[in-house]
């Protein structure tokens, strides 16, 4: 497998901001917790590409919201902070040698923190980031590729994975203030502990699980189902509302899928 991430930029400080007061970020600490991120990934056994940082593009740490790399394709997205548009360049030519790129084109836009993939099924969430005209790409390009797309409302956070990640195809780790646990009836529900709101966003690398170590009861909620769950502590990251799905794409280096949408 291998995990894309991209340094955390010196601008981290004047990151995007929706949901959090503004407060103080320790660059250096944040680096550390990114390179103790991409250890936790190389365990995960997973070979990290690192991308060089954008100087001026405080969010490029968060390079999860610039694609969605599927099997077959990925999808280059289109930011819906005006800020994060210029992330996209770097990833794109990242992803060329791996898959056959697909982009969303203005004025559509979509944010890769509101798309979760579960087995053959893409949830997209409608959400500050990511609007109709985003999405309607988004479902074309995917359901051509034999997905089956459905969006989900949410409000209350960020992203649609900051209320809702999978644990397994059949599981997923909700928190019900943000969404409808309707849109994933048919799933297994887990719900976060009361206690952790924010405790949603798990990254899943193969069938191990990654979450953030500020979540320890939702942690235990996670274990106590029996999947393999491993934490680091991103708490300098939070402060500029990312979490750990948001500092990675994680995808699989087999080119079989390359093969077939081109054709070959
Ligand atoms: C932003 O507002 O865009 C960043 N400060 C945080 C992005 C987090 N991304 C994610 O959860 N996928």
């Amino acid at each position: 497998m291998i995990a894309l991430t991209r340094d955390v930029s010196p601008a981290l400080g004047r990151c995007e901001l929706t949901h959090l007061a503004r407060t103080v970020i320790d660059v250096d600490r944040a680096r550390a917790q990114h390179a103790a991120y991409e250890d936790a990934l190389r365990a995960l056994g997973c070979h990290v590409e690192r991308l060089a940082a954008g100087d001026e593009m405080p969010d490029s740490v968060f390079i999860e919201d610039t694609a969605l790399v599927l099997e077959e394709a990925a999808v280059i997205t289109r930011p819906g902070a005006l800020s994060r548009q210029g992330e996209v360049e770097a990833t794109m030519l990242a992803l060329q040698p791996y898959r056959p790129l697909i982009q969303i084109e203005p004025p559509g836009t979509v944010d890769g923190g509101d798309i979760l993939v579960v087995g053959r099924s893409i949830f997209v969430g409608l959400s500050a980031r990511t609007d109709a005209a985003g999405v309607a790409q988004l479902r074309e390009a995917a359901e051509r590729l034999g997905y089956q797309v459905r969006t989900v409302e949410v409000a209350g956070c960020l992203h649609l994975k900051s209320a809702v990640t999978a644990l397994d195809d059949e599981t997923v780790l909700i928190q019900p203030a943000w969404l409808s646990p309707d849109a994933f009836a048919g799933f297994e529900r887990v719900a976060v502990a009361p206690s952790e709101p924010s405790a949603a966003n798990v990254l899943r690398v193969g069938a191990r699980l990654l979450a953030a170590a500020a979540f320890p009861r939702t942690a235990d909620l996670i274990v106590e189902r029996g999947f393999d769950l491993s934490t680091v502590d991103v708490s300098e990251l939070a402060k500029a509302e990312g979490a750990v799905t948001c500092c990675s794409l994680v995808f699989d280096d087999a080119t079989t899928g390359v093969a077939a949408v081109r054709g070959a």
